[in-house]
């Protein structure tokens, strides 16, 4: 085990794209030497338009992550600036179907349905911020909808059903979102931790990865938000104490999200009664900033903010 951690070299994330894209040392040749061969799923195995910032939720099923791309989508497209189907993508028109259902469900108070198992469905997006500082530039993102029964599947030594395991080996820049609900923290914890050396054993060292933990469903905790940073660090510490230290060694982030109130109707489904797009802010912002390394509110240089108010 140490043995096979030493013979990794870390990925170093720069802000800096054209370092992002550099080489990973992945251990494929590590699982061929012990007779573990990937079976290939798709037509070919190798991800097709690498270029682009990748987003890939982690959780258990139902933790939230759907919602939570849903109502990012919703934000930045409706509040942070433009969101479009990047063109000519191997999935440009599914990309499109789902972006559709997703916002225009969402409009409507209704919640994205379960994510089907076994396959990855790829958002290859545009997104251009309102934002015209020249800083704050257009970013690729594409990003990974997963059912959280994969991700039961690391559990105890298990490994990644391929479609999904391809793109955590591949040399592309990803960003994690790693999910986990309020009222289901305590039970993910080992399961996190097991993620996470996951990721250091795929050569993703945490030192210079991108992750972000999310407690979602925060409204469960009868507030749609905390009184102060440590109400969030004591619920972390005590429900999820391995993940916890994990992520303060590496210095990670942690955030909560809610989507706002949810009611059941007469039919016992459930809808959106008002949706709060606070939290999906402060993600999508992390995400932005994670990826460019600039701040999406960044006002501008002096002369910028000169010729816009000249310009207006
Ligand atoms: N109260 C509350 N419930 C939420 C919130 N987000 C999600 N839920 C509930 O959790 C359910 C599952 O959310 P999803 O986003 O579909 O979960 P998922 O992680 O994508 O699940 P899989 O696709 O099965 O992996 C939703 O249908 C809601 O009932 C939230 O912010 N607050
Ligand atoms: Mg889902």
């Amino acid at each position: 085990m140490s043995e096979e951690k030493e013979q990794l070299t870390p990925l170093s994330f720069d802000n800096d794209t054209e370092e992002t894209l550099q080489p990973l040392i992945l251990d494929h040749q590590e699982n061929n030497s012990r007779g573990f061969v990937p079976i290939a799923q798709t037509t070919t195995n190798s991800i097709k338009e690498k270029d682009s910032n990748f987003v890939f939720f982690f959780g258990t099923a139902e933790s939230g992550k759907s919602v939570i791309l849903s109502s990012m989508l919703f934000y930045l497209s409706s509040q942070a600036g433009a969101l479009r189907p990047k063109l000519s993508t191997p999935n440009t028109k599914e990309a499109e179907v789902l972006l559709y259902d997703f916002l225009e469900n969402l409009r409507k108070g209704i919640l994205p349905s379960r994510t089907t198992r076994d396959q990855v469905t790829r958002l290859d997006l545009v997104f251009e911020p309102n934002n015209r500082s020249k800083k704050v530039k257009p970013v690729n993102l594409t990003f990974l909808e997963t059912s959280g029964e994969n991700h039961n599947e690391i559990r105890r030594g298990g490994h990644y059903h391929n479609s999904i395991e391809e793109y955590l080996s591949a040399n592309i820049p990803l960003s994690f979102i790693l999910v986990t609900s309020y009222e289901t923290a305590h039970n993910d914890d080992v399961l996190m931790f097991t993620f996470l050396n996951e990721l250091e054993r795929k050569g993703k060292s945490l030192k210079s990865v991108d992750a972000i933990l999310v407690i979602s469903k925060w409204d469960k905790s009868g507030s749609f938000g905390v009184s102060n940073a440590e109400q969030l660090e004591n619920f972390i510490r005590e429900r999820l104490p391995m993940t916890s230290q994990r992520l303060d060694t590496y210095g990670l982030n942690k955030t909560y999200y809610t989507i706002g109130n949810l009611e059941k109707n007469s039919t016992g489904e459930e809808r959106l009664t008002s949706l709060n797009l606070q939290t999906a802010q402060v993600l999508s912002e992390w995400l932005y900033r994670s990826i460019t390394g600039y701040d999406i509110n960044y006002e501008g240089t002096f002369w910028e903010r000169i010729k816009f108010s000249l310009f207006k």
